[in-house]
């Protein structure tokens, strides 16, 4: 037999081996509340006395328990849940897009998963539809926040006649909404699109002065070469655009003569990583432009856009 002190005692002992996740002031108390219990069965029970069989302190253990698993599910209860980001765009692939035409365009970034609406700036001369949305691979050696993790596909549709230029749009999830993030609008005549096999003097391919040439670093160590046809005392510019429109190319444009001697290279400007390459020509002749990522990285998040044009 053992009467209720002693069984007080025991708990109260228990609450002094209790895990750590109990917390103090929880053990304090109970074992406060034992203490007490204990001295008013000693006063007391001469007078009336309370007797327990074996049996009966397992239903104190038992309460007990509950009460401290309780205790444990309410703290895990308390944990704060992990924020929820809202949706961040990192890159449009392509660039650019063309009026009169449905453009099939990717939109890489973070927390894009459950995205359900885009908001254009100017909507008065689209119509654009999310497709789908997912994870996406973040390419060897490249950090998701510079490539994105998550991606949109889109069908943009521009009206015919939409002038060129730039629209600014927005992701909407129910976790917020992204920062307005540039896309450019092309003219059709204006767009050559970048066409692989380029990446020797002997594939390159032909370009124009005055036009804009869409492409990517596709892969790791992708070199993409461009010919054109320049004249002696020719100031020409030739400029990449892709850093600053959330493109992780770090771009390196490299101007060679038909001999293969390096006119002219630019790696970086003063306010972005995107090339910009000036220079006068030295002689007539075929001329070759190089364009490589910095690091050697290259997948399909690495797009660019190229321009060349004479100054005089
Ligand atoms: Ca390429
Ligand atoms: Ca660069």
């Amino acid at each position: 037999m053992l009467v209720a002190a002693d069984v007080t005692r025991l708990t109260y002992r228990l609450f002094h081996f209790v895990p750590n996740f109990v917390p103090n002031f929880v053990a304090n108390f109970v074992g406060s509340l034992c203490r007490m219990f204990s001295r008013l069965c000693r006063i007391f029970l001469p007078f009336a006395p309370i007797r327990l069989t074996r049996g009966q302190p397992i239903y104190f253990l038992v309460l007990f328990s509950f009460l401290l698993a309780l205790n444990s599910r309410s703290a895990d209860e308390k944990k704060p849940e992990k924020k929820k980001e809202p949706p961040q765009v990192i890159v449009c692939i392509p660039l650019g897009v063309v009026p009169g035409t449905t453009n099939k365009i990717k939109i890489r970034g973070l927390n894009l998963t459950n995205a359900t609406e885009i908001h254009f700036a100017d909507a008065t001369n689209l119509t654009a539809k999310i497709k789908s949305a997912g994870k996406a691979d973040v390419p060897k050696d490249q950090d998701a926040k510079k490539s994105g993790d998550t991606q949109l596909e889109l069908e943009l549709t521009l009206h015919e006649g939409t002038p060129p230029g730039t629209n600014s749009f927005t992701i909407i999830s129910p976790d917020g909404e992204s920062p307005p993030h540039t896309l450019i609008i092309l003219s059709a005549n204006s767009l050559i699109s970048e066409k692989e096999p380029n990446g020797s003097f002997r594939r390159a391919q032909p370009i124009q002065f005055g036009k804009i040439i869409q492409g990517a670093i596709g892969e790791p160590k992708d070199v993409d070469v461009f010919r054109f046809e320049g004249k002696a005392g020719a100031e020409i510019v030739a400029e990449v655009f892709a850093s600053r429109y959330g493109s992780p190319l770090d771009s390196i444009l490299t101007l060679y003569d038909d001999e293969a001697h390096i006119i002219a290279t630019s790696d970086d400007t003063e306010t972005s990583t995107d090339a910009l390459l000036r220079v006068k020509l030295p002689s007539d002749g075929p001329y070759f432009l190089s364009l490589i990522d910095a690091h050697d990285h290259g997948s399909e998040a690495c797009v660019y856009h190229l321009t060349i044009s004479v100054l005089k």
